[in-house]
């Protein structure tokens, strides 16, 4: 379609639309979901605003000091929190809350309560916010067992126990990446109507990629596996040529890009970090459920990511994620170990 009529379209798939399009295929569902979302959508634009205005705060006062009113600053990760806490809460469709800012897992009141558990990252990547380089939430949502009882076994599952997963990131624009297991779709913010239009339908990773992306800096830590693998990506063995680094150190923007360009992310255990630097519930899980749903593959140098059981909300694990064939050759090498 060209620019003037896509200028004059008037049948916009906007998130809210799509996802009530889902939902009418389960006869049974109660629109639950759909609330739920909403308010996911809205956190993720009241965090798209606060992000965009980043820079400016310097004009009123640094983030934790006082601006020019007196009032106390409150820094981009924590008022992002709060702003999805108080979003999912009032959505009345949650009953645990899992973030990575909060130590402990948030048991929303009885008469509050819903269905659906969310495990979340309000502001991923948050140190990279003072240079203005993309940033994002990640979400994964599961459901309770038994509403009326509640507990952290319910939040302790697989990650293929989950639903739904998603990311906002917040980058030259502001795109919202979901799925409700049925595939992996993307939504563009439009800022002069207020909503997330469909631009990117059925996601599907390249099979095979030409980029890698991993922190380098860990090499003289990595294990024998993970430093063959990134040694073949430069030098390759077999003909092909070698693969482009790509490692912005945001895990949405690098995965975004995997996901759209296909390739391989890695964050692998090293000596120094056994288990990586990601965590299981709210990183790894809604992330590895994306790329499983676009047709990629996530692992963890021992099993398939989605599989992982974890002990502990916060947990952490190793993940080479992205095209199908890149993380089936890095599966390859630790299987002959
Ligand atoms: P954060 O949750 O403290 O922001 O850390 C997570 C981020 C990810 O976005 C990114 O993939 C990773 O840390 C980068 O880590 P490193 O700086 O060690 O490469
Ligand atoms: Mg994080």
């Amino acid at each position: 379609m060209d620019h003037a009529a896509e200028a004059h379209r008037t049948d916009l798939m906007t998130i809210t639309r799509f996802v009530l399009n889902e939902q009418s295929k389960h006869p049974e569902a109660r629109g639950d979901f759909t609330i739920l979302l909403n308010h996911i959508v809205l956190g993720c634009k009241f965090v798209c605003s606060a992000v965009s205005k980043a820079g400016l705060a310097k004009l009123f006062g640094l983030a934790g000091e006082t601006n020019v009113q007196g009032e106390e600053q409150k820094k981009l990760d924590v008022l992002s929190n709060e702003v999805f806490v108080k979003a999912l809460i009032s959505s009345g469709r949650t009953c645990i809350l899992v973030s990575e800012e909060d130590e402990e897992a948030t048991f929303v009141e009885p008469s509050k309560r819903g269905r659906y558990i969310v495990v979340f990252d309000p502001l991923d990547g948050s140190s990279n916010i003072d240079c203005g380089v993309s940033i994002g939430t990640i979400f994964g949502i599961y459901m309770v067992k038994d509403k009326e009882n509640p507990t952290l076994d319910d939040v302790l599952r697989p990650g293929s126990n989950m639903v739904a997963a998603g990311y906002c990131m917040y980058g030259s624009s502001c795109m919202l990446v979901l799925s409700t297991g049925n595939g992996v779709n993307g939504f563009t913010l439009d800022p002069s109507l207020g909503e997330f239009i469909l631009t990117h339908p059925n996601i599907k990773i390249p099979n095979k990629g030409n980029i890698y992306s991993v922190n380098e800096g860990n090499a003289k830590n990595w294990d024998k596996q993970t430093a063959e693998y990134v040694g073949k990506c430069k030098f390759p063995t077999d003909g092909s040529s070698a693969k482009s680094l790509r490692y912005i150190g945001s895990m949405v923007a690098d995965v975004h890009r995997t996901l759209l360009y296909g390739g391989i992310f890695l964050y692998p255990g090293d000596k120094k970090s056994p288990n990586g630097k990601l965590r299981v519930l709210y990183e790894v899980f809604p992330m590895s459920y994306l790329v499983e749903q676009a047709g990629g593959q996530s692992f963890t140098g021992k099993k398939r990511a989605l599989d992982v059981v974890p002990e502990k909300i916060h947990e952490r694990s190793p993940i080479f994620l992205g095209s199908y064939d890149d993380v089936e050759e890095i599966k390859r090498l630790y299987k002959a170990a």
